[in-house]
């Protein structure tokens, strides 16, 4: 009977289930190199920790795996309902908070390894948490795609530790009633999108006016595997920053405040970097541990490994 220890948490309403015990063994080298043999090797585990009947699509999990470098807190490859993710900020917050629950990292700076660079996840005394994300860039502006049922769209494909197409025109009504449009549009957008020459882009982000005047900006993210982000996304406001800096429309230093479909929000600040190249993001919000539990594989069960 294999036995899996998981915390649950979410951060701005987005859940992460870090695997803290049970996990693969992934050989050694890089953080990068593991989360190619997680990949390639650890299908079943990844959706049986994930998908139906032990969890939902919505859940990203959080694999913690044994630094490259003893002096960073930890490595982490964070995976889905489909596949391994580049990087995760909401993920990376509930990773803090989970380690903090446990009594194993303290209010201060610690770097964490991830399978596209390190970041640095600064606690702060009031449970809030800063992650300095990888160096984050517009790839290409003002892309134009002919999406069926849709027409012209028009959007920008950037890198925020995840590849993201951020739709400009035309703009969407970013309501909680428009949830099953919103996602069906965005599916066809990624399509279009993979097929116009970006089939790195996985991630499709629609924004619109916030509900509370106090933020900038609202959201929605459709992830790799159909779910959409209940926080305004880590990665996905890392492309927005690197958008807005390549527009001029946001200096380094300003604060960003970006608001999730459900009115979570990230803080979001950059550093000039890669000279000139692209942005160093600053993402702040904030997790709460929800559940703290054993998964039980059972051989004998014709569903251990996920519903798939
Ligand atoms: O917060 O970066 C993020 C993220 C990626 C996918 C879901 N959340």
């Amino acid at each position: 009977m294999k036995k899996v220890v998981i915390i649950d948490s979410h951060t701005g309403g987005e859940p992460t289930r870090t695997v803290i015990s049970g996990g693969p063994d992934l050989g050694g080298g890089s953080v990068a190199a593991r989360a190619e043999v997680f990949a390639r090797e650890c299908g079943e585990f990844r959706c049986g920790v994930i998908n139906e009947p032990r969890g939902s699509d919505v859940l990203v999990g959080a694999l913690l795996v044994e630094p490259e470098d003893p002096a960073s807190a930890c490595g982490v490859i964070f995976f889905n309902n489909v596949g391994v993710l580049g990087m995760c900020g909401h993920g990376t917050i509930g990773l803090v908070e989970t380690l903090a629950w446990q009594g194993k990292l303290a209010v201060g700076e610690h770097v964490i390894e991830t399978p596209v660079g390190n970041v640095t996840a600064r606690r702060h005394g009031d449970g809030r948490v800063s992650v300095r994300n990888v160096l984050s860039y517009r790839k290409a502006a003002g892309v134009e795609l002919d999406v069926p049922e849709l027409g012209r769209v028009k959007g920008d494909v950037a890198w925020g530790g995840n590849w993201f197409f951020l739709v400009k025109e035309p703009q969407r009504d970013l309501r909680m009633e428009n949830l099953e449009s919103l996602t069906a549009e965005a599916w066809r957008i990624r399509q279009a999108v993979n097929a116009g020459g970006f089939p790195e882009v996985d991630h499709v982000e629609f924004f619109g006016p916030p509900g509370d005047p106090a933020n900038h900006s609202r959201n929605f993210v459709l992830c790799p595997g159909k779910a959409w982000d209940r926080s305004p996304c880590g990665t996905g406001t890392s492309a927005k920053l690197a958008c807005l800096a390549a527009d001029g429309a946001l200096v380094a230093g300003e604060i960003w405040c970006q608001e999730s479909l459900i009115g979570s929000v990230f803080e979001g600040t950059y550093e000039t970097a890669g000279g000139g190249v692209g942005v160093i993001p600053t993402i702040t919000g904030r997790a709460w541990v929800t559940a703290e539990t054993v998964l039980i594989f059972d051989p004998s069960d014709p569903f251990r490994g996920g519903i798939v």
